[in-house]
């Protein structure tokens, strides 16, 4: 059986105690995982601790940068073996697998390489009192061991996400990936060594959240800063880890997203895009979309169009060409996901389609499978509408005109994403402008530039990353005042 390791100082290490990885397709074992006791998490911090205090924080930009696009480079190519745990830890179609996660973990390594290289420092000539001047200048330095802990819907992406400018800045960094989704952070683990990353510089302890390498992991005196994608939830349980020392947090987290449809769009795009919005990674990015706004005119219309495009999803084995849907992560989330679905029921709504398990091969019986599913008949007071899913559904609702649109869509406790759908280009900016969201797409959904700000406002999280924001947050700065007199 396959084995998955802790990476500590270097090297893969066997913790005290093993836990299964599941296949969500069927249901079977992937590899066994050594969870990390507080005595190996302690290591790794140790680890982290003297990488940054010896040859690793002399390094120069240059060399950082170098090591990132190697690193890139390597990703690359070893993208089948990266490819193949994604795959067997998500079910997700390798199709999404390839282009979402793994172009995107060296585009992130290689994003960052050039953002850093470029990025230049603040700098004021002051004048005071008669004639006196002064030079001020900002001294960016690495904020020292960084814990990075992330879920498992995206796994590579969002932890090359956050690893990549914590290096580029001169961190060292301790990652627990999600306990689902073990495999390409191990993977990973061994692609920076042999690329030539110093021992201690990235460890990788796995395990779970609650008095496991999580807990231990935040609440480590060691730890100089946290950045975390996952729930609100544990989120708010992470911020509360880091008060204490008040230690710098960044926060990716919940939403329950909002398309806003007006009946002058491009009918084909938006319902292109809204199937891809509500239904990528089988509703499990956290951009997804949850609440779809119908202007009324076009209200029965796009419900159908998305109807027949809910229904002519594939789900089954990732490797199929012709899938376009896999499994939800596991049992436990598929519990959730079906009480949200009863709850829609009970609710009154309509169901356009979906609103179970499906059918699916006896083979596939075991994984965790859900239809994918559409609601009308509800309103922004059911908890459907207010709660985050996390799976294959989408409420739709109608309005008639922009304010109330923009009123329906801000109204919820979080403010991540939305979409805007619309031919006329000033109500696209103004609407997308008005959204309390961290980003507001028109006419598109997940296109992603990495140099721009990434986050969420609320529930939705703290901060920003992407680009420059990233460098704010991995690094500390030191304003130094030079009396020129
Ligand atoms: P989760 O919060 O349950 O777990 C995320 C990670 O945190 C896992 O590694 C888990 O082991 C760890 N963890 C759990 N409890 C912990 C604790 N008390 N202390 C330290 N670590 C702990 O989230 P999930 O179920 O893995 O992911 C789904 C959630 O993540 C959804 O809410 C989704 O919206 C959110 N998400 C947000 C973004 C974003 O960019 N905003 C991206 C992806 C996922
Ligand atoms: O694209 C990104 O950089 C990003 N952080 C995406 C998050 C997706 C959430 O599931």
């Amino acid at each position: 059986m396959k084995q998955y390791r802790n990476f500590v100082d270097g090297a893969f290490v066997e913790g005290t105690r093993t836990f299964p990885d599941l296949n969500p397709v069927d249901g079977t074992l992937v590899a066994e995982v050594h969870e990390a006791d507080a005595a190996l998490v302690n290591a790794a911090v140790a680890a982290a601790r003297t990488a940054f205090e010896g040859p690793w924080g002399r390094t120069t930009m240059a060399e950082r940068c170098r090591l990132l696009r190697a690193v890139a480079d390597e990703i690359d190519r070893r993208a089948e073996d990266l490819l193949g745990a994604e795959v067997a830890d998500t079910g997700k179609p390798e199709r999404t697998a390839r282009h979402l996660d793994v172009a995107r973990a060296a585009a992130n390594f290689r994003t960052f390489a050039d953002v850093a290289a470029a990025a230049g420092q603040e700098s004021y000539l002051t004048e005071y009192g008669e004639g006196g001047r002064a030079l001020n200048y900002a001294v960016r330095k690495p904020l020292g061991v960084v814990a990075a802990i992330v879920p498992w819907n995206l796994p590579l992406l969002l932890l090359t996400w956050k690893l990549a400018p914590a290096l580029a800045c001169g961190n060292t960094v301790v990652v627990k990936p999600s306990e689902q989704t073990p495999g390409s952070a191990t993977i990973l683990a061994g692609i920076l060594a042999d690329v030539g990353l110093p021992p201690g510089v990235v460890n990788v302890v796995h395990g779970f959240g609650k008095d496991s390498a999580g807990e231990f992991l935040t609440g480590h005196p060691g730890v100089d800063g946290i950045t975390f994608t996952g729930s609100s939830a544990t989120g708010a349980a992470i911020m509360a880890a880091a008060a204490p020392r008040v230690r710098p947090v960044s926060f990716e987290l919940g939403g329950k997203n909002s398309a806003v449809v007006f009946a002058d769009c491009d009918l084909d795009a938006a319902v292109d895009g809204l199937t891809r919005s509500v239904f990528a990674n089988t509703g499990q990015v956290c951009l997804c979309t949850e609440r779809v706004y119908l202007q009324r005119a076009v209200f029965d219309e796009v419900a159908e169009r998305l109807t027949t495009a809910a229904r002519s999803l594939r789900l089954g084995r990732p490797g199929d060409p012709a899938v376009t849907t896999g499994p939800l992560i596991s049992a436990e989330h598929r519990r959730k996901v079906l009480r949200y679905y009863a709850l829609a029921e009970k609710a009154g709504a309509t169901i356009l389609t979906g609103g179970g398990v499906p059918a699916i091969d006896d083979e596939l019986a075991a994984g965790f499978w859900v239809e994918p599913t559409l609601w009308t008949g509800l309103t922004n007071d059911d908890t459907v509408v207010r709660e985050e899913i996390f799976g294959p559904a989408a409420a739709l609702i109608p309005f008639d005109d922009e304010d109330e649109a923009v009123a329906l869509a801000n109204d919820s406790d979080y403010g991540l994403a939305a979409s805007v759908w619309t031919r006329d280009i000033a109500r696209g900016h103004r609407v997308a402008q008005r959204m309390n969201t961290g980003i507001a797409w028109v006419n598109t959904w997940f296109l992603r530039e990495l140099r721009s700000p990434f986050g969420g406002m609320g529930r939705s999280g703290l901060g920003r990353e992407g680009g420059r924001h990233s460098l704010d947050f991995y690094t500390e700065t030191t304003n130094v005042c030079v009396d020129l007199c």
